[in-house]
């Protein structure tokens, strides 16, 4: 499956992925543009920017926590929907368990979609302090923040009631805002603190200081209390970690039921992003050119600065709007504009109009798509034939273009 996918044939059959045979079913959307990209973890690559952030975040949590961290960077991608979903208390009926968002192999297996994935297998282990950095993979909108696989890194650390020198449990019968109904708010607050202290220190490490970042509540259902840190960035609060305590159920699941923890899961290309200004997500799939500019990087990242491509030409526009078929989702399309367009010609799609025919009651998509590429302009006659292609897949799954 090395080969280039084809174009017309939107998802797997039966496929063996790292030695392993999966059957296709009703739930299988695995692209070969996906396969074809599985395993290609930027983290292990030597001087490309995820590489080097990934080092940096070590660097942190090796010389300033006082602690020792586990590190575990190799974990299989390919998870089963119980490691994904159940082990970190997604409910059944979840909108993130859903098909237009996920890569399912199968009905049991899929890409992981974070690496939370990895926490109770490795609480199970024993582990109770680490950072597992990995390859994710997500079916979400085209635009130059979003890519269908990018980087995370999840960091766990659990206390003891010995480490923490105060009672853990407390029965408070219903949880609050602030606090689960198994755990003492005392021993809540300290390791809240805990963390808040040790991912702001994260944060001023990598950016510096004088960082302008601010601490927003969110909600997760495998922490609570839930938050998640913004930095600004190009004139906007760019989201790029959640973060809390872990539920105790999570624990309980990890046989570590006598401890309490926090957890963090971050996005490598939002730290890289931010720290090197660069400014498409397509480029860290560039890597002759950014293995290049990163050649001469010499650990200062105050000093460095990446020369973004020039492009000069503006993006070719193409509209296409069509009769949907049955369940078809705004999902479906860009993953059939990612699959047929191998070289990342597609800058972003936008959804530009929607409408239901009040006799037939069918509805009608318009999308929008920009082609650009990450290093150079491209004019209509380089991306005719990606256009075309999609029309015939669309043709294909029963679209009735218009
Ligand atoms: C999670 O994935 C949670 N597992 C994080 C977590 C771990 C919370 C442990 C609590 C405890 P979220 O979907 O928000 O959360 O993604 C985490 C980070 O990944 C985001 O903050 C962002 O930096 C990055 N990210 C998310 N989607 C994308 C994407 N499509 N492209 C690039 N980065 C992304
Ligand atoms: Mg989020």
């Amino acid at each position: 499956f090395f080969r280039r996918p084809n174009p017309i044939r939107c998802h797997i059959r039966n496929v063996s992925l790292f030695g392993k045979d999966y059957k296709e079913d009703h739930m299988t959307n695995l692209t070969p543009r996906i396969i074809n990209n599985l395993g290609n973890h930027k983290h292990r690559i030597p001087n490309h920017p995820i590489e080097i952030i990934k080092n940096e975040i070590y660097k942190f949590f090796d010389s300033k926590t006082g602690i020792t961290f586990a590190k575990f960077e190799d974990l299989n991608p390919v998870v089963t929907v119980e490691q994904n979903f159940d082990s970190v208390l997604i409910p059944k009926d979840h909108v993130s368990r859903d098909k237009k968002d996920n890569y399912y192999i199968n009905e049991d297996t899929l890409l992981r979609a974070h690496t939370s994935a990895h926490q109770v297998e490795l609480l199970r282990k024993k582990e109770s302090t680490f950072l597992c950095c990995g390859d994710v993979y997500r079916r979400d909108t085209m635009d130059r923040s979003h890519y269908p696989i990018f980087h995370q890194m999840e960091g766990v650390r659990l206390f003891s009631e010995e480490e923490l020198g105060i009672p853990l449990f407390q029965d408070r019968k219903q949880r609050t805002e602030s606090c689960q109904e198994h755990y003492s708010l005392e021993a809540v607050e300290k390791v809240e603190n805990e963390l808040k202290i040790t991912l702001e220190g994260l944060v001023k490490h990598l950016f510096g200081e004088d960082v302008q970042y601010r601490w927003m509540d969110e909600y997760f259902p495998f922490t609570h209390p839930s938050f998640e840190i913004e930095v600004f960035y190009e004139g906007d609060w760019l989201e790029i970690l959640g973060c809390g305590i872990m539920e105790y159920q999570v624990l309980v699941n990890g046989c570590s039921e006598d401890k309490i923890g926090w957890a963090f899961g971050l996005g490598l290309e939002r730290l890289a992003m931010r720290l090197f200004d660069i400014n498409d997500i397509r480029l860290f799939w560039k890597s002759e050119v950014v293995l290049d500019q990163f050649q001469s990087f010499n650990g200062d990242f105050r000093q460095f600065k990446f020369v973004l491509p020039e492009r000069k030409i503006e993006p070719a526009k193409f509209d296409l709007a069509f009769w949907i078929p049955d369940g078809f989702h705004d999902h479906d399309f860009y993953d059939i504009a990612r699959n047929i367009d191998v070289d990342d010609a597609i800058e972003n799609v936008e959804l530009i109009d929607v409408f239901s025919h009040p006799k037939t009651g069918k509805t009608s998509h318009c999308y929008r798509t920009y082609y650009r590429g990450a290093l150079k302009g491209l004019q209509f006659k380089d991306v005719e034939h990606i256009d075309t292609a999609i029309r015939a897949v669309l043709a294909e799954q029963g679209a009735g273009l218009r």
